[in-house]
């Protein structure tokens, strides 16, 4: 879209000052994010975060600003923390959106964030703000947030989804080429079907708590200041919704282990690192030591492989489908596949580590 466009569609909220400038984000795979800078009066420029959200991927989109809403709004008042609220329209309509689908949110100033780092500081400062995220919304009832994308992160469900699309005889010829291109990955997929239940099924059983969680913590979701390094707080919470507290772990743990980046090409530099993992987890066990359960404790190096696992699951899926889902870049040939083996061969190393990971979380 035109900047001037976008000028146009930010007007229609509160905003402070007038727009001079937009900027494109690019990380993220389902909405459109730009940054708008404004210049006020006085000369100073405030920023916002200007959002087009995905309405495919998130149909019931007057959910998804409720529980957005109802959180931001908690850890403002009741923790005090710092949390990127959601801008209101001038209007006054709620949910706070611009033809069903555009909303602005604020922008931290003074922050930023990372695809992936060699700074271990940061790495323990991530987990710091996952572990923190928990603590924060302690005093929240899970079951006031609706369940915007229903079982997001059943793994078994999304296993379900792959053998769909395994079955599936649509597209035939561009689909045999997938698969043949994705063979080894369909393969090393299915062989571990098995651990596909364990979290969702403690869940289901009522042997690990349902909690508020953020359910999508990779580390470019997590805001850092600038100057000091440390972790200030999550952002992009479309996806907040009742979970388990492992859900938050792994995806963090997903982004952070590795220096490599999702997409990476190079599977010989997809490193699973235990000096990374460590990091985190110290930083996460740092917020949540008083309230994590026995039982949630243990599963922490299988919440780690299991969240890594359904995102190489999901890639692959979204591969086989003809790229439906993620949004990909035309520059990188077969870039769900690509996602899909960055995932999995992090979850080879990991279930290789598992015993190294497990003295860590004690
Ligand atoms: C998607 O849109 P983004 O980049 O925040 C996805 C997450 C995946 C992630 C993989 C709603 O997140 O679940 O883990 O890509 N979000 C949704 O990078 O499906
Ligand atoms: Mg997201």
């Amino acid at each position: 879209m035109e900047e001037e466009a976008l000028f146009e569609v930010a007007k229609q909220f509160q905003i402070n000052g007038t727009p001079t400038k937009v900027k494109k984000i690019k990380s993220g795979h389902i909405n459109n994010t730009y940054q708008l800078d404004c210049i006020q009066q006085n000369g100073n420029t405030t920023s916002y975060i200007l959002q087009k959200v995905n309405t495919h991927v998130f149909p019931n989109i007057k959910a998804v600003m409720d529980n957005m809403q109802k959180v931001t709004q908690y850890i403002k008042q009741n923790s005090s923390g710092v949390t990127a609220g959601i801008i209101n329209t001038i209007v006054g309509n709620q949910p706070p959106l611009w033809n069903g689908c555009w909303r602005v949110i604020e922008f931290i100033p003074n922050t930023t964030s990372f695809e992936t780092t060699t700074d271990i500081n940061l790495l323990l400062e991530a987990g710091i703000a996952v572990g923190k995220f928990q603590k924060q919304l302690d005093g929240f009832k899970a079951e006031e947030l609706i369940e915007t994308i229903v079982k997001f992160h059943n793994t078994k469900y999304r296993f379900n989804n792959f053998e769909q699309a395994i079955q599936s005889k649509q597209n035939q010829n561009e689909r045999e080429k997938r698969f043949k291109l994705a063979e080894k990955e369909i393969q090393f997929v299915i062989e571990r079907k098995k651990i596909t239940g364990i979290i969702i099924e403690m869940l289901e059983k009522g042997k690990i708590p349902l909690r508020v969680t953020h359910n999508d913590t990779k580390l470019s979701n997590i805001l850092f200041d600038k100057t000091m390094k440390k972790a200030v707080c999550l952002i992009d919470l479309d996806t907040v919704m009742p979970g388990s507290m492992l859900y938050d772990f792994g995806e963090g743990i997903r982004t952070s282990c590795t220096l490599a980046k999702e997409d990476e090409e190079d599977l010989n530099s997809v490193i699973w690192e235990k000096k990374r993992y460590e990091a985190f987890t110290n930083g996460f066990l740092q917020e949540v030591n008083e309230k994590i359960t026995k039982q949630e404790r243990e599963l922490l190096p299988q919440a780690a492989i299991l969240m890594t696992f359904e995102n190489g699951i999901r890639f692959l899926t979204d591969y086989l489908n003809g790229d439906m889902y993620f949004r990909t870049n035309p520059e990188i040939s077969e870039h769900n596949l690509k996602r899909a083996k960055t995932q999995l061969e992090l979850v080879r190393q990991m279930e290789q580590n598992k015993t190294e990971m497990m003295k860590i979380n004690f």
